[in-house]
């Protein structure tokens, strides 16, 4: 475990539900660069492009005092402690694949151990488990799931690059259907992983917990506030943030924040937050496009920009593309029928 110094008071910040943009003007993305200091240090070897090196970043600006970070196996992990090295500037420790939340679950039940004997020399000390598909989806979904039952209060955060990257971009549960993966490969009879994605937010909702959310890079002011929400909550609390792979999706290295614009923009990926007792609430760009559905993209817009997705996008794959769009519509209009915000 590295130690490090505490991230300088901010907030509390005053926000509602329900509305598309709820950060205080005064924030802005240069202001924090300048004055929030960064979690994730230069000299980490994930790939030039690596959305997950964005998604770090934002997440650390968002933190609001002493942190610690429990970070399971995977690209993230790998890529950022290279014995005997560490970019970490926060406390951080590597656990197992399978075992981030339970680990996490551990590091917060020990601290509240020792601030109800009133030996916690801060006055909180907040929990991160950190955690890439394989690791949440599959592998560590057993542990995630006791976590939010036993009712720790951790922020989960599932960096969801689609696929076990680190290992050579084979296929998890978060993999979304007809793409292309290493144990998903495209041939004249499969065209891609067969399956569609599991609906790993949905899940963590029906475990009750406090609060769930979506985000992405592109959406910084989306994910700063949602990692405060997440951070706040009194209990378990669940962030899925997209993060793209120039890797294993096949696209341009300078595309990671444009690819998960274009994934909001189609509603491949949607915005929203969950709060326990309300409901579901459409955020940012997702609400836009509730309130004005002409702003919503077709799902060509997100796939060309990846070759994972080239095989969908020939002539001849007209119908499975017709199918994918069918499905993103779907799962867009169930969302619509449930959000408390969405205009009725
Ligand atoms: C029990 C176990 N099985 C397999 C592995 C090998 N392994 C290490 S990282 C990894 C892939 C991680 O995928 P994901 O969680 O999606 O993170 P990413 O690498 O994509 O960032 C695998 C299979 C392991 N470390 N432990
Ligand atoms: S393989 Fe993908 S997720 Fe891993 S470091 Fe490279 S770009 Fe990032
Ligand atoms: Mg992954």
């Amino acid at each position: 475990m590295s130690s490090g110094n505490p991230q300088p008071e901010i907030g509390p910040i005053e926000y509602e539900y329900g509305k598309e943009h709820s950060l205080p003007l005064e924030f802005n993305l240069r202001k924090l660069a300048e004055t929030r200091k960064p979690i994730l240090l230069p000299g980490h070897r994930l790939c030039a492009g690596c959305g997950a090196a964005i998604v770090i970043k934002l997440i650390g600006y968002a933190l609001r005092g002493p942190t610690v970070i429990a970070n399971a196996t995977g690209c993230i992990e790998v890529a950022t402690t290279i014995f005997p090295y560490t970019s970490w500037a926060i406390p951080w420790i590597h656990v197992a694949f399978e075992n981030a939340a339970a680990v996490a679950s551990g590091i917060e039940a020990a601290y509240k151990a020792f601030q109800e004997a009133g030996r916690l020399p801060y006055k909180n000390v907040d929990v991160i488990a950190l955690a890439g598909d394989g690791g949440t989806y599959d592998i560590g979904i057993q542990a995630l799931s006791g976590m939010a039952e036993r009712g720790h209060k951790v922020l989960y955060v599932l960096y969801d690059n689609e696929a076990y990257m680190n290992t050579g971009i084979q296929r998890s549960g978060g993999t979304p259907i007809y793409a292309w993966t290493t144990t998903s490969p495209v041939g004249s009879i499969i065209p891609g992983k067969t399956q569609p994605k599991k609906p790993i937010a949905d899940i963590m909702v029906a475990h009750r917990i406090p609060y769930v959310a979506t985000a992405t890079a592109a959406h910084w002011a989306d994910l700063f506030r949602k990692v405060r929400r997440g951070l706040e909550a009194n209990g378990p609390a669940f962030l899925h943030v997209l993060s793209s792979c120039n890797r294993g999706w096949r696209h341009a290295l300078e595309v990671a924040v444009e690819v998960s614009r274009r994934a909001v923009d189609t509603c491949y990926f949607p915005l929203w937050e969950y709060k326990l007792g309300e409901g579901y609430y459409l955020t940012d760009r997702s609400l836009q496009i509730a309130r004005n559905p002409k702003l919503k993209q077709p799902i060509e817009k997100y796939l060309e920009l990846q070759e994972r997705f080239r095989h969908i996008l020939r002539p001849e794959a007209a119908k499975l593309l017709k199918q994918l769009q069918e499905y993103v519509d779907a799962v867009w209009q169930d969302l619509l029928n449930r959000a408390v915000n969405a205009p009725k």
